[in-house]
């Protein structure tokens, strides 16, 4: 039986992933940060109490933070891994303007903790690096494993740092350490202050009535969205394969912020058109589904431009060339932009408590994710309170709320 080290457990792909590989019969260890408040919400309904359990638990998790070499070193030692997959950093690019030197201190030099922690235990595990379409920066799309880099932030320059020394490790001393150079990727677990679940989650608290308004950034920066638990059987893929390589993982489809935007509302019946300029633009309804003009109505101005949204220097356009992950490791990624924007705005709305078109829900449903379990979140009571229903009734709910959905269109 494998067992698998995963930094960054927490995080929207740490919680897939191990899922994923407790699938697959891992036993599964992760690095969690101390927090003042539960920060386990997404990986909850998967952890078993090993003091409760005999035996059944496969999932451990482990007090440390990236900052801390001895501890590192230590859990390396002790756990022994075949598989580290270091997902773990200060992942947001517009913050990392705001804080530059801890995002090198966690994002770069983290790497560099782990990879000696590796080194100096003697133990030689598979290494995979969480690497970032990010790198390519200006270099104009579609980019692949040969576009030379060109970062436009403190989190690429990090980023990027940690690639190379990941190569360098695979060079100087043989570890077996890939680059998954992933392109944007979300769902519904993704972080509340990402492009796509600050939209998604904004327009569910709109129709319940909770939210008028969503301030946003830069509405023209283009992006190759993927759906994020396609992403992380890729990250295994990379480490069951004879030799080390970097590969690039993406859609090679991209849209702007303005269309996923726009394509979100026009889901649930809202359309939008776009009023002022660039950096005071904003976006107001031009029509809506009597469903929801009980909260939303015509001339409501539902997106704001912010200047302070945008960025020092921008991404334009990440557009990813997959043809080597394509050739190589059978990738074809199976969840389309279409399909992403509906799970997205299911689920928000699910969370919401209200009935959502279902759309996504069913073209998940139908491309058969069995490993992954419902998300860890409260589905009747909004995401204030964070409480838990237990998995089962999660699962059923969503099952229910298919087969109602399913039966109200005849389909059943
Ligand atoms: P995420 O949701 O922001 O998760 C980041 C994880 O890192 C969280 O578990 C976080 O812990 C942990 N972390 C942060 N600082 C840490 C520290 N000092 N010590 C230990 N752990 C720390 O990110 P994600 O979207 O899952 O992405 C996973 C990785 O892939 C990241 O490295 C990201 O930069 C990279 N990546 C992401 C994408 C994407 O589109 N999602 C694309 C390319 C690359 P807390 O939960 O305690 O905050
Ligand atoms: O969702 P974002 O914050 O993602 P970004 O900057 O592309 O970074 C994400 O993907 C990278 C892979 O390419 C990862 F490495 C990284 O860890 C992270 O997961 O922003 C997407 C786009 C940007 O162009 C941004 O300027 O949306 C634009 N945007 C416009 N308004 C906004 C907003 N982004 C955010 N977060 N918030 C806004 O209000």
């Amino acid at each position: 039986m494998k067992v698998a080290l995963i930094t960054g457990i927490t995080g929207q792909d740490g919680s897939y992933l191990a899922e994923l590989l407790l699938s697959k019969g891992y036993t599964v260890h992760g690095i969690i940060r101390r927090s003042s408040v539960f920060n386990t919400n997404r990986i909850d309904h998967v952890y078993k109490d090993p003091n409760a359990v005999n035996g059944e638990a496969q999932l451990f998790l482990h007090y440390g933070d990236l900052s801390d070499p001895g501890l590192l070193t230590e859990l390396i030692y002790n756990i022994r891994p075949d598989e580290v997959y270091h997902l773990g950093a200060q992942s947001h690019v517009r913050v990392s303007f705001d804080m530059p030197e801890y995002t090198g201190n966690i994002t770069a030099m983290g790497t560099t903790r782990l990879l000696e922690a590796i080194r100096r235990s003697g133990i030689r595990p598979r290494f995979y690096q969480a690497s970032s379409s990010e790198m390519f920066g200006a270099a104009p799309p579609p980019q692949n494993e040969q576009t030379p880099f060109a970062p436009q932030s403190p989190y690429a320059v990090a980023k990027l740092y940690a690639y190379w020394m990941a190569c360098n490790y695979r060079d100087a001393y043989g570890l077996f350490a890939c680059n998954g150079i992933l392109f944007n990727h979300e769902s519904p677990r993704r972080g509340e202050t990402f492009l796509t679940r600050k939209v998604t989650r904004a327009l569910a608290f709109m129709l319940s009535g909770k939210q008028k308004t969503v301030y946003l950034g830069n509405l023209d920066a283009y992006r190759d969205w993927g759906y994020a638990p396609e992403y992380v059987q890729m990250m295994w893929l990379m480490l069951q394969q004879d030799q080390p390589d970097d590969y690039v993982v993406g859609t090679g489809e991209m849209h702007s912020v303005r269309q996923f935007v726009e394509d979100a509302f026009a889901y649930v019946g809202i359309e939008l058109e776009w009023r002022g300029q660039r950096q005071h633009e904003q976006g107001v309804v031009r029509s809506v589904d009597t469903r929801w003009n009980h909260v939303v109505r015509s001339g409501d101005v539902v997106v704001q431009v912010l200047p302070k949204y945008f960025r020092p220097t921008e991404v334009d356009a990440l557009r990813a060339d997959i043809t080597k992950a394509r050739q190589k490791l059978g990738w074809e990624p199976q969840v389309t932009y279409r399909d992403l924007v509906r799970i997205m705005v299911d689920y928000d709305l699910l969370f919401e408590g209200l009935h959502p078109p279902g759309e996504g829900i069913e073209c998940e449903q139908r491309l058969g994710y069995g490993w992954i379990q419902q998300p860890p979140y409260n589905v009747t009571g909004g995401l204030d309170s964070y409480q838990r229903l237990p998995v089962k009734a999660e699962r059923q709910l969503v099952r229910t709320i298919v087969e109602l959905l399913a039966e109200a269109e005849g389909k059943w």
